[in-house]
Formats: structure tokens, C-alpha cells, sequence
């Protein structure tokens, strides 16, 4: 399968996050992209192409004009009111009994906007995120001119974002964009499929309430995990889209097992649904030496992964989205990518 990718990643680089009280160096860093690229030019995965631009209309087919509009001239606000020299972090945000209105200043959009204070907005982060979206546009209409599969190498990962909201290293929703953009093409049925350690609650949010694209999750139970406030078992869509999100959270620990259970589960509900495209939130922070989670699968079993959406036989578009242990990033997600090529 060919994968889409660009340099342009880079332009997401933040400096700090707001982590167990430390502003610390941020995990979703450059580096991540750069290993999974070596590993699918090492693995001859297929050709690497770059990105092509589809404007600013599939983006906001699935985000908020305002939202788009304050991503994009965020940093110069925060450059104005505070500097450079330190990434845009909110630090307020309108919880529970506060007014649900976007205010003027920087610092109370930032909060508005912003669901956690580990998504640093950098002067890069415009470019860097409208890239990511084109990445998975790219990945996209490559399956929807027919080939079998496509890979998107984009950084930052897109998950967490949804329609008006920030968090989770995430800005623009590539999935939600792609499977979108796939039914503005007049694809009937897409189905999305998040296998990241962290619920996908921003793709969830943004089709909850839809019957035209299935969201299926396996992740870890927002009891115990990050993003704490979305992914229950029994949220399973709302609305014309009762019954067509399907959440199977577990819990910290969980092995191969557990997880194949889950796996079989949620493809079985997919195959029920019959999609005329998937859509893979490809996450490999399920790994067991992920630096910032607590499952507990081996390199050896993400080709199991692969070789059972391979089972799926529809035309698949893998997003890139988690995974956080730099050395074996690659190896894990190209053992998903190559396993589902060979099955
Ligand atoms: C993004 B994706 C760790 C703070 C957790 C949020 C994690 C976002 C994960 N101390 N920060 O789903 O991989
Ligand atoms: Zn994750």
C-alpha cells in the first residue's frame, strides 16, 4: 500500500505539557513520524507520495468556521499577548455552572477551545495540522479511486479533536475528516474503527448522532484513563445514530487475550454494518512499553491485529494516530500495516 506523507509534521513540535503537575517535554514529538517512515521504506511497504490540497471545505464538513478560525490565528494572538518565547496552553476552562461563550482574549479562547493543557499551540501548528488532515485526504481518495488500502503517516494524531475542540495532541480530526470526505464522494457507508490506547471521543462526538458512519472503539475504560469524560460501554450513539457506535473499553493491563476478544467483537460488529470503506484510527499506544499507558501487547501480536482487519476485506484507510515509544513505534505500526497486506 502506498503511504502519504510530508515533512511539514515537523511544524508541530511543542516545547512543554501540563503533566502530573510538571510542564514537561511533550511525547508527541517529530521523531514518532520520522521512525514509522524509516520503517515503511526498510519494510518496502509500497511507495511514499506526498500530500495532495483539497482546500479548506473537508475540514469544515466536520469542524466548527469559529474553531477554524481561532486555530488559525491562535499563535499570533498568543505571540501578541504573551511572547513567543512559550507554546499557547489554556489554563481556564467553562466547566460546569460557567457560561458557554467564547470570550475575546487569548487566554479565555484558548480554554474555550482547549479540552486539556497537554495540546501546546505552536507557530507551527496551523500548518502542521491542515497538513495531517491532507494526509488523510490523500490516503483517502487514493482508496476511493480504488486501490485496496492506504496509509497515513500524519503527525499530529487527530482522535481527541472534535468539531470545536482541542486535546490529546490532537487539532483536526484526520479520521473524521477522511470518512466525511468519503461520503461527500458519495460513499454510502463508512465505518471507522479506533484501535489507539486512548478513547477516540472526538470522532465519537462528531458522527454520534449519525447512521451513515459506524464508530467502533477498543481502548482503555475512561474510569481508570485519559480522556475520562467519553467512551463508556453504554454510549452507543444517539438520535439517528442509536446503535451505530460501539465502545469496548478495558482495563489498564489487559493482555493479548482481552484484547483479541475485544478486537473480534468490534470487527464483528463492523462486519455487521457492512461499510463500503474503513477508516482504521491506527494507534499502536497499546504497546506494552508505551511510555504513557498501560496495555500490554508485544510487537509480536500487532500483526494479529492487521491479519484480523484484514479479515474485514474492505478497502481500509489507516490514519496514523498514538504511540509514544519512539524505538519501536515503527516496527509496531508497519507490523499492523504489512500484516494486512499479507492476509
Ligand atoms: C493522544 B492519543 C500523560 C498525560 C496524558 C493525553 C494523552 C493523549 C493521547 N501524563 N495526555 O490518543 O494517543
Ligand atoms: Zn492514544
Amino acid at each position: 500500500m502506498k503511504t502519504v506523507y510530508s515533512e511539514n509534521h515537523h511544524r508541530q513540535h511543542g516545547r512543554g505539557e501540563l503533566t502530573d503537575g510538571y510542564l514537561m517535554p511533550v511525547v508527541e514529538k517529530p521523531e514518532r513520524a520520522e521512525m514509522i517512515l524509516a520503517r515503511v521504506k526498510a519494510e518496502g511497504l509500497g511507495e511514499v507520495v506526498a500530500p495532495h490540497d483539497f482546500g479548506r471545505e473537508p475540514l469544515a464538513a466536520v469542524h466548527d468556521a469559529g474553531y477554524l478560525d481561532f486555530l488559525e490565528n491562535a499563535w499570533d494572538a498568543w505571540e501578541a499577548e504573551h511572547g513567543g518565547e512559550r507554546d499557547a496552553l489554556p489554563l481556564i476552562w467553562p466547566v460546569r455552572t460557567l457560561r458557554q461563550a467564547r470570550p475575546e482574549n487569548i487566554d479565555g479562547k484558548i480554554g474555550y477551545y482547549a479540552m486539556d493543557a497537554g495540546t501546546p499551540i505552536t507557530a507551527g501548528t496551523w500548518q502542521a495540522a491542515t497538513t495531517s488532515a491532507k494526509v488523510s485526504l490523500t490516503a483517502a481518495s487514493l482508496v476511493h479511486a480504488g486501490a485496496p488500502s492506504a496509509f497515513a503517516l500524519g503527525r499530529p494524531p487527530g482522535h481527541h479533536a472534535a468539531a470545536d475542540l482541542l486535546g490529546g495532541y490532537c487539532f483536526l480530526n484526520n479520521a473524521a475528516i477522511a470518512a466525511q470526505w468519503l461520503r461527500d464522494q458519495g460513499v454510502p457507508r463508512v465505518a471507522i474503527l479506533d484501535v489507539d490506547y486512548h478513547h477516540g471521543n472526538g470522532t465519537q462526538a462528531i458522527f454520534d448522532d449519525r447512521a451513515d458512519v459506524f464508530f467502533a472503539s477498543i481502548h482503555a475504560d475512561p474510569r481508570q484513563e485519559f480522556p475520562y469524560f467519553l467512551g463508556h460501554a453504554d454510549e452507543t450513539g444517539s438520535g439517528a445514530g442509536e446503535g451505530h457506535t460501539a465502545n469496548f473499553p478495558l482495563p489498564w493491563g489487559t493482555e493479548w487475550p482481552a484484547y483479541a476478544e475485544a478486537l473480534d467483537a468490534a470487527c464483528r460488529r463492523i462486519e455487521d454494518y457492512g461499510p463500503d470503506v474503513l477508516v482504521v484510527s491506527l494507534g499502536v499506544d497499546t504497546f506494552e512499553r508505551d511510555p504513557i499507558s498501560r496495555f500490554r501487547l508485544s510487537s509480536g501480536e500487532f500483526p494479529r491485529i492487521g491479519a484480523r482487519l484484514a479479515g474485514l476485506k474492505r478497502p481500509t484507510v489507516f490514519v496514523m494516530e498514538g504511540g509514544y515509544a519512539v524505538e519501536e513505534i515503527g516496527v509496531n505500526a508497519l507490523g499492523v500495516l504489512a500484516a494486512f497486506e499479507g492476509g
